[in-house]
């Protein structure tokens, strides 16, 4: 209890004269323990669960946040940003076009005009701001959380199975809980995971051939445009963003141009509002 670190607070004297807070070390482990068992209870029912926190997850939350809906996004890595932090081959730069710009624009990232519609921006500037932008929009993450199944009701998606990364790391028998959500998105990324798991276990998706078609091999051109026509229901209460949705729907992947992951994060959000 917050009440408790101001019981415990004590004046220490230091021989600069300086004065500082006695610390109670027990406070600060209850404190992080309740402040965590809030706010993962919090999240136990939502209007949307989002599994990866790369670009397209992130912006996915930013506007289902802004929108007054309740998000949360599990990310199974410590560090959020996906495969944004290495722009290409660890030059840490980004490329948009036009198209996605605004959304670089609406997170304060500054961005240089490189002509004929090309953009770039720093990548580590780009994820950090997106992160930020989100979190502040009302997003909670939690990382170091693996999403490893899908809760169903009926032959709807319902929400998502989860457990921590370490565990699953670890390969320790430790069976995983529950959150409920009214839709979900699988941001992934190129292995597609969660769509993995529902036709595996759970039944065909939304494809030609019900299962995943697989990604292609890179066309920029084409996969900037799939990604986000691509970004859809694939599961009753399942839907693709991001390179998630091109593996799903067998399109091609793009590199470091990073546009259709921030317009598919958006169209992800859109479809899943006109549902809410
Ligand atoms: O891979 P990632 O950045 O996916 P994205 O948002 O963006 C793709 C681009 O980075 C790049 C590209 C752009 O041209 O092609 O690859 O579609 O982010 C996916 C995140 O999901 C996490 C993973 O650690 C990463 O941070 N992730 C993957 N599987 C799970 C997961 C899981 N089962 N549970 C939780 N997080």
């Amino acid at each position: 209890m917050i009440s408790g670190i101001f019981n415990k607070r004590r004046i220490i004297h230091s021989r600069y004269g300086a004065l500082f807070m006695g610390i109670d070390d027990v406070v600060v482990t209850r404190t992080i323990f309740d402040r965590f068992s809030r706010e993962f209870q919090d999240h136990f029912e939502v209007d949307v669960a989002i599994a990866g926190a790369g670009p397209a997850g992130l912006i996915a939350g930013k506007y289902l946040s802004q929108a007054g809906k309740k998000v949360v996004v599990f990310e199974r890595k410590l560090s959020i940003g996906g495969g944004m932090w290495g722009g290409g081959m660890t030059f840490p730069v980004i490329v948009v076009q036009k198209e996605s710009k605004h959304i670089l624009d609406e997170a304060g990232i500054k961005v240089e005009d490189e002509g004929e519609g090309y953009y770039s921006a720093d990548a580590i500037e780009a994820i950090t701001k997106i992160c930020a932008t989100t979190v502040d929009a009302g997003t909670k993450i939690f990382n170091a959380v693996s999403v490893e199944d899908v809760l169903l009701k009926g032959k709807k998606v319902n929400g998502f199975v989860i457990n921590w990364s370490a565990v699953e790391a670890a390969g320790l028998h430790v069976d995983p809980v529950s959150i409920r959500a009214r839709y979900c998105i699988d941001a992934t990324g190129h292995v597609a995971e969660v769509c993995n798991i529902v036709r595996n276990k759970v039944g065909p998706l939304k494809t030609p051939s019900g299962d995943l078609e697989k990604e292609r091999s890179m066309c920029a051109e084409i996969g900037e445009k799939t990604v986000v026509e691509n970004t859809k229901e694939a599961y009753p209460g399942l839907f693709t963003a991001g390179m998630a949705a091109n593996a799903v729907y067998g399109a091609p992947r793009m590199g470091p141009i990073f546009g259709g992951m921030l317009l598919s994060g958006k169209r992800a959000a859109e479809r899943i509002l006109e549902k809410l």
